[in-house]
């Protein structure tokens, strides 16, 4: 798997190397957005529409206690065996629709739905609904004659998913089935973007940075990801890319009181404790290498409209704590501005 990293690292020099194309970047071309897993990748000409959507799915098996594989028992982790996850999907689906007020300002806004799926050797958990929505402003900040320009992103997540969801027996869930942060986040980043007769590449640093705490008196890790893809124009409508992204998300700060009950029922005996109601076991370090195809329709009755596809899975990656091991991550995307 290193030698991927090694494969799209040398790539993406040769991208940023090669001679840049004439005249403004341009969004009209497959690889005029980045890969679909990238959000605010792009902005709009003042006037434009876009809305869309994505399915993302995330599969997360098998324990890891840093960076280590280990056995789903309590010698092995320090929790209790019946109580630790064996593995969980992550399905999300998001709504999203962008605006460009002016050449300098797009607007965007998401609204997500989530579902999770949780096994345990004590039975299977689920949560869905409503997660947290998602306003940014992306700012203008250069654009270059020779196929290049940089934005700002100035995002904000509104805490609208529920941080109370609970099993059929009304006990609170675990940290990571929950369905949103309950802050109030920012979320900047700057993304440098280039393109090239053929092939486009990008660049995006950011982060996200909880303000306050949430009326449980939690507070999810701050987060920082930085993002590196480059992608092959094929044919006018096609294009395929590589990505690779490091992020870095560190423990809870708090604690659920509620889940902290559950977790002191152990001292009475009642086997609660688990990884998943650990504070500590939540955020990872974590690289991914990614594949993905776009494809946007110039022509005819679908003229305008954009699908991409991408699949992305871990490089290496270390868990604080005890947590699942992500597997792999595919999101399904639909644009369409006009
Ligand atoms: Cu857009």
């Amino acid at each position: 798997m290193k030698l991927f990293t090694a494969i799209t690292l040398i790539s993406l020099s040769i991208f940023s190397f090669s001679s840049a194309h004439e005249g403004p970047w341009t969004a009209a071309r497959p690889d005029g957005h980045a890969p679909i897993s990238v959000m605010g990748d792009h902005m709009h000409k003042m006037g434009e529409w876009m809305v869309s959507y994505r399915y993302m799915s995330m599969d997360m098996k098998g324990l890891l206690k840093g960076s280590d594989s280990v056995a789903p028992i309590m010698m092995a982790t320090g929790f209790m065996t019946n109580m630790l996850p064996t593995e969980m999907t992550m399905d999300m689906q998001m709504f999203g629709t962008m605006y460009a007020f002016s050449n300098k300002w797009t607007l965007m806004g998401m609204l997500h739905y989530l579902d999770n799926e949780m096994s345990m050797p004590m039975g299977k958990m689920d949560s869905n609904g409503l997660g947290d929505i998602k306003i940014a402003g992306l700012y203008d900040l250069a654009q270059w004659d020779s196929g290049r320009r940089m934005h700002l992103k100035l995002g904000l997540n509104l805490p609208t998913g529920s941080i109370d969801e609970k099993d059929p027996m009304s006990r609170v869930l675990g940290y990571g089935m929950q369905l949103g942060s309950g802050t109030y986040d920012f979320h900047p980043a700057i993304t440098y973007l280039a393109q090239t007769e053929n092939y486009s590449y990008g660049a995006q640093l950011g982060g996200i940075l909880r303000i306050g705490e949430n009326d449980q008196d939690y507070t999810l890790g701050n987060k920082f990801e930085a993002a590196l893809w480059g992608a092959r124009k094929i044919t006018d409508s096609l294009s395929a890319s590589a990505k690779l992204d490091y992020s870095s998300q560190s423990e809870i700060d708090g604690r659920d009181i509620r889940i902290h009950d559950r977790r002191d029922d152990v001292m009475m005996g009642m086997s609660m404790d688990s990884p998943t109601f650990d504070p500590n076991s939540q955020g990872r370090d974590i690289t991914t290498f990614g594949l993905g195809l776009n494809y946007y329709f110039q022509n005819g009755g679908l003229s305008g409209h954009r699908l991409a596809v991408e699949w992305e899975t871990p490089i290496d990656q270390k868990v604080n704590g005890v947590q699942l091991e992500l597997d792999s991550v595919w999101t399904l995307g639909w644009q369409y501005a006009w």
